[in-house]
């Protein structure tokens, strides 16, 4: 298994073939956006900003797109499917469930990264195209990747209206939380088949100049208790960072295969959501209702000896289940939701950083341990 660093020096930024400015949106297809917008204010703290539908001149879809900080999720739903991308968000509900269909990333310069994209083996899914109201331009294009899933590629330079052209400004559903609930996206994690992560790594590495972050989960890993192997690649910024994830043949049963099998094929597995203050979030978010996984009490035992100090006492790591790792560059704190739907699909990661640019392998054992035991639960293990 090959490591290599992430930390790019200047000259390889200015070279940079493929130049992302950051994520853009987390588009989902869903059966019922109406609810989905309600359910991501009130429980995840996100605000409405924008909507097109029948009432703006949108009789196929309905959307919803919802902010926080520099996070945006979009949500739409077929209402009369009547074009092909109608067809394919009603067929992709169907096949899928509730899912992401697309990672949108914002470019500079969208008909150059589509081209470089293409010329380095990535397949189209729509030639670059412009949108246009009195709010100015957005020029778009999308490729292909794992499963049904797509990148677009945005550039928004100049354009000053709530999210494309198309959407009208829309008011938050309810009050937003007085606590941010959190800022940004952090990553984007996908499931792919069995045997072929190294295949999707070495497209991002093509397509994208994506390399690869030093944090991997190897065989040696997997078979002793994490069922599952993983790589993460990301830009030279590290602004947008794709850990790419498949089954292991272990002692258990993958909780890839499971996605997978439920899921129907490759797709996004979590989204991890910057916090700057995760005790907080997890107090505002629980009490809305979101289900978060649990953790042993062995774990905070211990937790004191080998992670050291943290910003937030063993205490009430322990009594919110919070997770706690570190690295050489410092720490970081995590939980994870349950899965958001009733497939064990698409689940969310809430992540607090303190210099460290890992993924929590300190706690992938106490992690996979708590999946499984949802697993179990669901009579899939
Ligand atoms: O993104 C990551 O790599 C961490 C760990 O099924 C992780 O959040 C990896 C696989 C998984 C759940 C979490
Ligand atoms: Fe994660």
């Amino acid at each position: 298994m090959t490591q290599t660093t992430h930390h790019a020096p200047d000259t390889a930024r200015q070279a940079d073939p493929f130049p992302v400015k950051g994520m853009d949106a987390v588009v989902f297809a869903v059966g019922n956006a109406k609810q989905a917008a309600h359910y991501y204010s009130t429980a995840f703290g996100m605000r409405l900003v924008a909507y097109s539908g029948p009432e703006n001149g949108s009789r196929e879809t309905a959307s919803y797109v919802l902010e926080n900080g520099s996070a945006r999720f979009v949500f739409t739903s077929v209402i009369k499917a009547a074009t092909p991308w109608g067809h394919f968000l009603a067929q992709h509900v169907a096949e899928h469930g509730d899912g992401v269909v697309d990672l949108a990333i914002e470019v500079p310069d969208a008909r150059r990264a589509y081209d470089y994209a293409l010329a380095h083996g990535a397949r189209s899914v729509a030639e670059p195209y412009e949108l246009k109201d009195e709010h100015g331009t957005v020029v778009l294009a999308a490729i292909a990747t794992y499963g049904e899933t797509r990148h677009t590629l945005v550039e928004r330079t100049g354009y000053d209206g709530p999210y494309l052209p198309g959407f009208t400004a829309a008011a938050p559903i309810v009050e937003p939380p007085a606590h941010r609930t959190f800022q940004a996206i952090d990553h984007c994690v996908g499931n792919v088949e069995l045997g072929r992560m190294n295949e999707w790594v070495g497209f991002y590495n093509k397509v994208m100049g994506f390399t690869n972050m030093k944090e991997f989960v190897g065989d040696d890993i997997a078979t002793e208790y994490s069922a599952l192997m993983s790589k993460v690649v990301a830009d030279g910024t590290l602004k947008v960072k794709f850990p790419i994830n498949e089954p292991a043949i272990a002692k258990k049963k993958s909780q890839i295969d499971e996605y997978l099998e439920f899921y129907g094929g490759a797709g996004v597995q979590h989204i991890a959501l910057n916090t700057n203050d995760i005790v907080q979030t997890v107090r505002t978010m629980r009490a809305a209702g979101v289900q978060f996984l649990d953790t042993p009490d062995s774990y905070y035992d211990t937790l004191g000896e080998w992670v050291g100090d943290t910003r937030v006492p063993v205490d009430t790591l322990r009594e919110l289940k919070i997770l706690a790792d570190r690295d050489e560059d410092g720490y970081l704190l995590q939980i994870f939701t349950k899965p958001v739907q009733d497939k064990p699909t698409v689940f969310f990661e809430i992540i607090e950083r303190h210099g460290s640019m890992g993924f929590g392998k300190g706690n992938f054992k106490a992690l996979f341990e708590a999946i499984e035991r949802e697993q179990e639960k669901r009579g899939n293990l």
